[in-house]
């Protein structure tokens, strides 16, 4: 069900929504916080709206400091095909993953809480390289769960990294809590609401897929949030409340792996089988010690599928291939790769030749709409 705000309340949402600034949108939220009701359909919407106002806080503050001159360690610029982003509580063992994957010096100890700020390395994976971030350790009362959080809201994926010295159970849940708190979620949507805000042309609405409500309740939701002109696409099992979050931006599927780490100690056996009866999400489940190192030569693999990505080669015509990969989502087409080398590219566009895994033959001649799958040559001819 949607929150069934008051009409004041959703003024101030929609305030909040088409706010440019961190300041503008803070104050919207404060002034919502004011006058949302305080019923039980309205719970998780407060959650969420003291836990965002909390994160643009903390943005603001760090806005500050960087004028004055300061840096922001918790603003890890990407590299790499993908950044992973490992969360956990301390001592699960984030820095040694680190530390036995990649070249990066990272301090390792028996004292929680040793990594204060975010560590990274570069884990090579065949020809890429992911970066690994380990969020400093998240724990109820932590100052900086918030700015942990929202590494996690920036990454390409989420390692859920758990310590079998413990009960992972009760961490998984601990962590999966927090992030659906901040509007992170682990499960993969049914469906997709896509929704393209337009500056006239009054409210065009969509719906392929199963739904328990029609057009015209989409229309009123948007109505009520103050959005008058809007395209949106409806695909797959969505439900009312799913568009409400669509429109506030009050929920962000992250891809995520579990990794249950210290598998060297004596019990672990049996809290991964408890843990394996237990889990039923979609995730992949990595069973590893940074100690014997097993499983740690499974992560990039699967990291690799979980994000589902793939790589393709360009080369000019009569030209080498590049030994740099262009990493592209799976689904990716010859339009994403020109889009991604060059807009002229795609402007001139005539043809494009292909070897490998999507060609029905060597040098396959295709078009724009041609989709190309890891491991491609790709080489494309246009008008300069
Ligand atoms: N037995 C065992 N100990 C481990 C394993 N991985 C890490 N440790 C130990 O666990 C302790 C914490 O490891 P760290 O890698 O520092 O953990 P962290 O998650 O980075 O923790 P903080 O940054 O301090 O919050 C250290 O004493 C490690 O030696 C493992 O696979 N097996
Ligand atoms: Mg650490």
């Amino acid at each position: 069900m949607p929150a069934n705000l008051t009409p004041e309340a959703q003024a101030k949402l929609a305030e909040y929504s088409e706010a440019k600034t961190v300041e503008a949108k803070i104050k919207a939220l404060e002034e919502f916080l004011k006058v949302a009701p305080k019923h039980k359909g309205a719970e998780n919407l407060l959650y969420w709206a003291r836990r965002r106002l909390a994160e643009l806080r903390q943005e603001l503050e760090t806005e500050r400091k960087k004028r004055k001159g300061g840096y922001n360690p918790f603003v890890v610029e990407k590299e790499g095909a993908a950044q992973v982003v490992l969360f956990g509580i301390p001592n699960s063992g984030k820095s040694s993953i680190i530390a036995k994957t990649t070249r990066a010096k990272v301090e390792v100890s028996p004292r929680p809480f040793t990594t204060t700020v975010p560590a990274v390395g570069m884990m090579p994976f065949e020809d890429i390289y992911f970066q690994l971030v380990e969020a400093p350790s998240v724990a109820p009362g932590v100052s900086w769960v918030h700015r942990s959080v929202g590494l996690v809201r920036n990454a390409d994926l989420v390692a859920l990294v758990l310590d079998l010295s413990l009960n992972p159970i009760k961490q998984y849940k601990y962590l999966v809590e927090l992030l659906e708190q901040s509007g992170v979620s682990l499960k993969k949507p049914k469906g997709k609401v896509e929704i393209q805000r337009e500056r006239s042309g009054g409210i065009k609405v969509v719906i392929m897929g199963e739904t328990d409500f029609n057009v015209e309740d989409v229309k009123s939701l948007l109505k009520a949030y103050k959005i008058h002109s809007a395209t949106v696409k409806i695909t797959g099992k969505v439900s009312l409340e799913d568009v409400e979050k669509a429109i506030l931006g009050t929920n962000q599927y992250k891809p995520s792996v579990i990794i249950l780490n210290k598998a060297d100690l004596p019990g672990a056996k049996e809290k991964v089988e408890e843990f394996l009866k237990f889990y039923k999400g979609e995730a992949p489940v990595l069973v590893t010690s940074t100690v014997t190192g097993e499983g740690l030569k499974d992560l990039g693999p699967t990291f690799f599928k979980t994000l589902e990505i793939i790589r393709v080669y360009t080369k000019k015509p009569h030209g080498d291939v590049a030994d740099k990969p262009l990493i592209l989502k799976k689904g990716a087409t010859i339009e994403d790769v020109a889009k991604a080398i060059h807009s002229r590219m795609l402007k001139g566009f005539k043809f494009a030749k292909v070897w490998g895994p999507s060609a029905k033959y060597p040098g396959e001649r295709v078009g724009l709409g041609h989709e190309v799958m890891d491991g491609d040559v790709i080489e494309i001819h246009y008008k300069g």
